[in-house]
């Protein structure tokens, strides 16, 4: 067959609409009885009741295994019945479900076949079971016995011309162990090529947080959200996307916090929560969350910012007392060049760009001049922005001028998406160099590890798009999907001449593939793991930085699929076949063993197998130590920043993409948006009414959506229109639906994020 034998893949699958669609009223009580209703009927559907109950007493227990959803820390004394959420449920379920496909499935359909189907189509399939391979030309998937895939990825990685040919992506769901060991792979084969999702995720924050308090992970413990006096949440879904962050928020309006939301839109969450752990609670009215809720227009973060931090200044300037002056002189450096910018800006200016009611700014104001246990969570709101790092910036200029680090009750929250997105980065994975992680490596693994940074997702898709990539490599995730600029990025992927992708399930990453693909079936967080007799486990860090262990304790969905950390270790034993310093094969069978690897590499890893044990250990953390020495000055660091530049034109709109109810980023598990009342249906646009009124458009009109950056159109077709509250010229829309609008090279210059959060976009109702 041809090399050049083309298939002809959909991009994204099907674009019909449901006949089913229909939207509601938004909800306004996140959690509650329906709640638990969804948690139950979905995992006994998909899971039966025995292994639903067996594993849902087991999640986030202390001997059990660690939700596979996202990375909110577990409390020291959880709930024995229930220490999990509806989305976590969902989450197990979704990897835990009876349902499996094989090579006989895949011999009765072409991978062009399967390719017309959606997101959600496809992860229904279930398990994959064993081993696949697409060869060069071949319409399907077939088996592959393992040793022959892993000589088959050996042969091509030594059929490179330099080891920067190759990439290794790593999505967040893994675990240190797994993580540890395939970026101690990739820098053995000799490339830092090792794009991540957390540069599509909190690379903003941790550029943001190591240029001012010099440490990229936030400060704050969840604990220090109990009695904190005010707790800020910025651009971020707690509701859906950290559920348990609920009940310590909730905890923290017991005690007399208050909580502000700046958001551009209403959360459900932040709005009203009912307990699912307290029948108090469930027969009452809930807790009202928010007390304030700034609805700030998208992307203007850093002019309510400024205009907040100015009347602050103000106030201080008579009183003297709002700022913690004694923190600013001891610990900053920047305060007056900071102070002397804000000049710049007029109120007037300032409030017209936010969209947001003075009074309501007016009474933030008030609360945070007399507090100063203050506590800022934050996630993609804030950084999927080309200013995202800038923004956040903003928003930590208010922690240092109240002096709210390093103290209980206080400090910096990035909320971190994937479950062990954090421990990835802190045990390896990063596509630029640390010189003294280099040299433990080398003098504790023998082996030379590269020095020439490498890329980072948002240079991956370039290179490979010019074909300066052969085997591109996944473990977990969904690149083609999550990556902005859908179409250029499959175009990337297509010319590589080999992908492969350790995954659980189904996505469109393997149907849009390199010449040759290969799929390498994994367990999931909440299987078992013998080696050789001997139960394994794993361990992964949390966004507040705690070590914690994760035992799996249901059977594997087949006897042919293997655990991450093997896979990676036999793939690397079959490319050095036993020439290399690090006993890949034995690593591979005996977790402790890289743990103990990990303890001697990774800064802060200590006794690693016996510390994680329980509820697990904090990694040491600077900030919360108050220790600046590595920053300029020895000091924290204020920021002058700018707001946003976006000249929008008349008919053009900032859309922001975001997860509904009824998602884990591109794995569907369902159609509903419970709480924004949308069901059944996906392809749809969030706009403000006045909006919809002006450009002619009713409730559920057809629109196409352009985006034009450099003159280049991209489009996402046949979306409806729903009214919603939002602020005028914002529309809001699902990922990974709009990713294909984002231009994979407008992007923050610092931290490479792209704008998934602000796009400029046109619409025009849809030819009937
Ligand atoms: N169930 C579930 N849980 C998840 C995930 C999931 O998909 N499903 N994903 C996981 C991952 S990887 C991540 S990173 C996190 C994501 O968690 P979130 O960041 O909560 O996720 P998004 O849905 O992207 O929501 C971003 C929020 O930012 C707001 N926003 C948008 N633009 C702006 C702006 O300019 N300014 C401000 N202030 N707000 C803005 C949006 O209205 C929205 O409420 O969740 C994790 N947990
Ligand atoms: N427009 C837009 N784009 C975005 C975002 C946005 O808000 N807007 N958010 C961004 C963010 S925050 C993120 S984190 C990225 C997410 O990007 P990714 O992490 O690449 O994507 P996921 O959808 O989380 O990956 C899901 C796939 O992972 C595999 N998987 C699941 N569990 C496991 C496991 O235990 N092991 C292995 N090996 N594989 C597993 C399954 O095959 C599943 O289909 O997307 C980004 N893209
Ligand atoms: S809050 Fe996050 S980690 Fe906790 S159970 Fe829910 S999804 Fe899982
Ligand atoms: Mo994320």
């Amino acid at each position: 067959m041809s090399t050049t034998f083309k298939r002809n893949i959909s991009r994204t699958g099907k674009i019909e609409f449901n006949p089913d669609m229909r939207i509601d009223k938004p909800v306004r009580t996140a959690a509650g009885f329906r709640a638990i209703n969804q948690t139950l009927q979905h995992t006994f559907k998909e899971m039966g009741v025995f292994r639903s109950t067996k594993a849902l007493f087991n999640m986030n227990q202390e001997d059990g295994f660690r939700c596979p959803s996202c990375a909110w820390p577990v409390p020291e004394n959880p709930s024995k019945i229930a220490e999990y959420c509806e989305n976590g449920a969902k989450a197990l379920a979704d990897e835990a479900t009876t349902k499996y496909i094989d090579s006989a499935f895949f011999g009765k359909h072409t991978v062009e076949e399967l390719s017309q189907l959606s997101d959600f189509e496809l992860n229904k399939f279930g398990r994959i079971t064993e081993p696949l391979v697409l060869r060069e030309g071949k319409l399907h998937y077939e088996k592959i016995a393992w040793d022959e895939a892993f000589s088959l990825i050996a042969k091509k990685l030594k059929a490179m011309s330099s080891p920067d040919e190759a990439t290794f992506y790593t999505s967040g769901r893994s675990s240190n162990e797994a993580a540890f060991l395939y970026g101690m792979f990739a820098r053995a084969v000799g490339t830092n090529n090792m794009p991540d999702c957390s540069n599509m995720c909190h690379e903003s924050s941790g550029t943001a947080l190591s240029e001012t308090v010099g440490i990229g992970k936030g400060s704050a413990k969840m604990e220090d959200l109990y009695e904190a006096e005010v707790v800020i949440v910025a651009g971020q879904n707690p509701g859906t996307n950290h559920p348990r962050m609920l009940t310590a928020l909730e905890k923290c309006k017991k005690n007399g916090g208050k909580i502000i939301s700046i958001n551009p839109l209403a959360e459900t969450g932040l709005i009203n929560f009912k307990n699912p752990q307290k029948v108090g609670d469930m027969l009452g009215s809930g807790t009202n969350i928010a007390d304030i809720h700034l609805p700030v227009k998208v992307n203007e973060d850093i002019a309510l910012m400024k205009l907040i931090l100015k009347k602050l200044a103000l106030l201080d300037e008579g009183s003297g007392d709002v700022f913690d002056h004694e923190f600013i002189t001891k610990y900053t450096h920047g305060y007056k060049e900071f102070l002397a910018d804000l000049e710049n800006y007029t109120d007037e200016d300032l409030l017209s760009r936010t969209g947001v009611s003075e009074s309501d700014i007016n009474k933030v104001v008030a609360l945070l001049s007399k507090k100063s246990k203050i506590v800022i969570c934050w996630a993609m709101g804030l950084t999927q922005h080309k200013n995202g790092v800038e923004t956040i910036q903003e928003y930590v200029n208010l922690i240092l001028l109240k002096g709210a680090i390093g103290k209980p009750f206080t400090g910096t929250f990035p909320v971190r998406g994937h479950s062990n997105v954090q421990g990835d980065r802190t045990v390896g994975i990063m596509h630029f160099v640390k010189e003294d992680f280099n040299a433990r490596i080398k003098e504790h693994l023998g082996f030379d590890p590269p020095t020439k940074p490498g890329y980072d997702v948002m240079e991956a898709i370039p290179a490979m798009h010019q074909g300066k990539t052969k085997v591109f490599m996944c473990l977990g995730g969904n690149f083609v999907m999550a990556a902005a600029d859908t179409e250029y990025t499959a175009e990337a992927i297509e010319n590589c001449d080999l992908t492969v992708q350790i995954s659980t399930k189904l996505n469109r990453g393997h149907l849009i593939t390199g010449k040759t693909a290969l799929i390498l079936p994994t367990f999931g967080r909440s299987e078992k793991d013998d080696q050789n007799g001997k139960l394994q486990y794993l361990t992964m860090e949390s966004s507040t930085g705690k070590v914690r262990q994760s035992h799996g304790l249901l059977k594997p969905a087949s006897g042919k699929i293997k655990s991450e950390p093997e896979i990676i270790a036999l793939m690397a034993d079959a490319y050095f076949n036993g020439t290399h310093a690090m006993p890949w094969k034995t690593l591979g069978h005996d977790y402790d063993l890289i743990r103990e690897c990990i303890d001697k590499t990774v800064k802060g890893f200590e006794k690693t197998s016996e510390r994680s044990k329980g509820f697990g250990y904090y990694l040491p953390n600077s900030a919360r130590e108050l220790d600046f020495s590595m920053l300029p000055h020895g000091k924290a660091q204020f920021t002058v920043t700018k707001p946003a530049e976006h000249n929008l034109k008349p008919d053009e709109f900032l859309l922001f993409t975001f997860r509904s109810h009824d998602q884990f980023n591109t794995t569907i598990y369902g159609l509903d948006d419970r709480y924004r009342g949308v069901y059944n249906e996906r392809r749809v646009v969030f706009m403000n009414e006045k909006d919809m009124h002006e450009h002619d458009l009713v409730k559920l009109d057809t629109v196409d959506l352009f985006s034009n950056y450099d003159g280049k159109v991209r489009t996402a077709k046949q979306f409806l229109v729903i009214p919603y509250a939002l602020p005028q010229g914002n529309i809001g829309a699902y990922f990974p639906e709009t990713n294909s609008l984002i231009p994979y090279n407008h992007i923050d210059p610092k931290s490479h994020q792209p704008m998934s959060k602000s796009t400029k976009i046109t619409i025009q109702k849809a030819r009937a």
